[in-house]
């Protein structure tokens, strides 16, 4: 099936988007987040959009959909947990620019390395609107914990990962990724989820003094560690 993936994401960290969903299904999902979003007044705090996939069926159901988890089984392996989920909402003509960053560092996991984000464009991104831009290798080049400001006084390459609505990108916990505000008069919505397995360790401390809100579920397999029973939560849906 996807046999470039792993090799794309151990080159440049993240992988190519590629097609996850039908006309269908995108105006479907899109129409449920933007009822969503209306009932919560329009103007959402950034941690209204975490954990939709706790909240909401069809946000859960998108998460989970079998094609993508096909595609992170290709990279994580037979047994998957998915902890996380946000919601990157830019409305149209908003400066909100997301500073480069690694997301690895912010996480409160022992072990960080076995972490994949799938990120899923409910719009078109593109450069207009604020696209995900990705710095290719930087998690084998760059120290995870670099305050970053400006790759190109670095040397650093840039990729503006332009994405259709229903498209799917992945990328390493340990990339450096940022983007830059809306310009544009449509919205920008990226569904971001984080999977990981079940030999991942969550930090028990950690998790329920600053992250009580992450849920380890596993969606795919089996749990033959039982490392996070303290965070574990049976599919909501
Ligand atoms: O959607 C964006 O602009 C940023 C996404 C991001 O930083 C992430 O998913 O870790």
């Amino acid at each position: 099936m996807d046999d470039m993936l792993p090799a794309q994401l151990a080159r440049m960290g993240y992988a190519e988007p590629i097609s996850l969903l039908e006309r269908a299904a995108i105006d479907r999902y899109r129409a449920s987040f933007d009822e969503s979003l209306a009932a919560s007044g329009g103007k959402p705090e950034p941690h209204d959009l975490s954990g939709y996939h706790l909240k909401h069926r069809w946000a859960y159901e998108l998460a989970t959909t079998p094609a993508l988890l096909d595609r992170i089984s290709s990279v994580l392996g037979p047994d998957l947990v998915l902890w996380a989920s946000h919601f990157w909402y830019k409305p149209p003509f908003s400066e909100d620019r997301v500073p480069w960053h690694c997301d690895a560092v912010y996480w409160p996991v022992l072990n960080r390395d076995i972490h994949l984000t799938a990120w899923i464009a409910l719009s078109a991104s593109d450069r207009g609107n604020g696209c995900l831009r990705m710095i290719p290798g930087s998690h084998r080049t760059v120290p995870h914990d670099t305050q970053l400001q400006d790759p190109t006084a670095l040397s650093l390459p840039i990729a503006d990962l332009e994405m259709a609505p229903g498209q799917v990108t992945f990328f390493s916990g340990y990339l450096f990724h940022g983007s830059e505000g809306n310009m544009s008069a449509s919205p920008r919505i990226g569904y971001a989820l984080r999977f990981s397995t079940p030999a991942v360790r969550f930090d028990e401390v950690q998790v329920k003094s600053g992250f009580n809100y992450l849920r380890s579920i596993l969606v795919r397999g089996t749990d033959r560690y039982h490392h996070n029973d303290f965070m574990a939560a049976p599919p909501p849906f």
